[in-house]
């Protein structure tokens, strides 16, 4: 018997609408995202593409698939960079691989807080990190928000990097995010998010690392119910389109989604700042046992991770501009 992967059928047929899509007339654009529909990158994904549509006068429509139907971000990467996909929103890790440049906005303790973050991405930081996917067949349309990253397990509550000893720890497919787990002396395991349940449940894992939005949204909670606030990690989001779809836009067109992208930039931080208050708040009422910790020694460890990956004269300017946006959080 042949079996059939419904994934890579609706990938096939995607694949052939977008090729067969007359680029003239009403245009049917495809995107994907992991997270289900009320996700605030996938609320501001929507908003994207109601202003491509209102701005086109109804040519460009936004046609999105949430909550990982068209498989993990690596995966789904791939098919935009080829054409088979219109828009992706992914994290910056997928993109590690692939582009040296994505890795530095996601060392750790880069920002020093939030609006650091913000700003290093709001300008030529973030502009030129975008600009480097281009050569990959991918272009860098804006940021979103992806908060701080804290790591949370079934066992114990993690107070130094001592207590992670021997643990293994759930990363994204990115070598600097194995680095730096193996920088704290504990194992990692690289797996794509939507396994992480399972494995939490049957004991692959220990933990792994997260925001509260994404932690609340896999109830991974239920499962590893210690979330230590390590907030070693501001990795941002990305929201791509293919370059075969940007080739085919008219210079109008192309505008048209690049503003909108942009301009469905503030909508998404609103949006992230309430669901991160929201899912703190609600996991706190759940039970979750939520402990601070001295960044100190997790700092200490993980800094020479930074080494390691920034290695290009281009790679220490980018980290030396970040890095001079810090202080403050005006
Ligand atoms: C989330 C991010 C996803 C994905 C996920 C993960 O915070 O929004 O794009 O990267 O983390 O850990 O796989």
């Amino acid at each position: 018997m042949i079996s059939v992967d419904r994934r890579q059928v609706l990938i096939g047929s995607l694949a052939l609408a977008v090729a067969g899509c007359g680029r003239s007339m009403r245009e049917t654009l495809f995107g994907t995202d992991t997270h289900p529909a009320d996700y605030p990158t996938v609320r501001a994904f929507r908003r994207f593409g109601d202003l491509i549509e209102q701005r086109s006068g109804g040519r460009l429509v936004l046609k999105l698939f949430p909550g990982g139907q068209l498989g993990a971000e690596r995966d789904t990467l791939e098919v935009t960079s080829f054409g088979g996909l219109d828009f992706n929103r992914v994290n910056l890790a997928p993109l590690n691989s692939i582009e040296p440049l994505t890795t530095i906005p996601s060392l750790p303790f880069l920002f020093d807080s939030e609006a650091h973050m913000r700003r290093a991405l709001d300008g030529a930081p973030g502009r030129q990190v975008l600009a480097s996917l281009e050569k990959h067949d991918l272009v860098g349309l804006c940021f979103y928000d992806s908060g701080a990253r804290s790591f949370y397990n079934t066992r114990r509550p993690i107070e130094r990097p001592e207590d992670m000893s021997g643990m293994k720890i759930r990363v994204q497919n990115s070598d600097l995010y194995v680095a730096m787990i193996r920088a704290l002396g504990a194992d990692a395991t690289p797996m794509d998010l939507g396994e992480v349940y399972q494995g939490l449940v049957q004991g692959v894992v220990d933990g792994a690392e997260n925001n509260w939005p994404s932690y609340q949204s896999g109830r991974h909670y239920e499962v590893a119910p210690y979330y230590s606030l390590t907030e070693h990690v501001m990795a941002p989001e990305v929201l791509l389109m293919s370059k075969t779809s940007w080739d085919g836009l008219s210079p109008t067109d192309r505008e048209i989604v690049l503003e909108s992208a942009r301009d469905s930039v503030p909508y998404m931080r609103d949006l992230w700042d309430a669901r991160v208050a929201q899912a703190r708040g609600a996991l706190i009422a759940e039970g979750v046992k939520v402990n601070a910790i001295d960044p100190g020694p997790f700092r200490e460890r993980m800094l020479p991770v930074w080494e390691q990956f920034v290695r290009t004269a281009e790679e220490r300017a980018l980290v030396e501009a970040i890095v001079a946006m810090g202080g403050g959080n005006a």
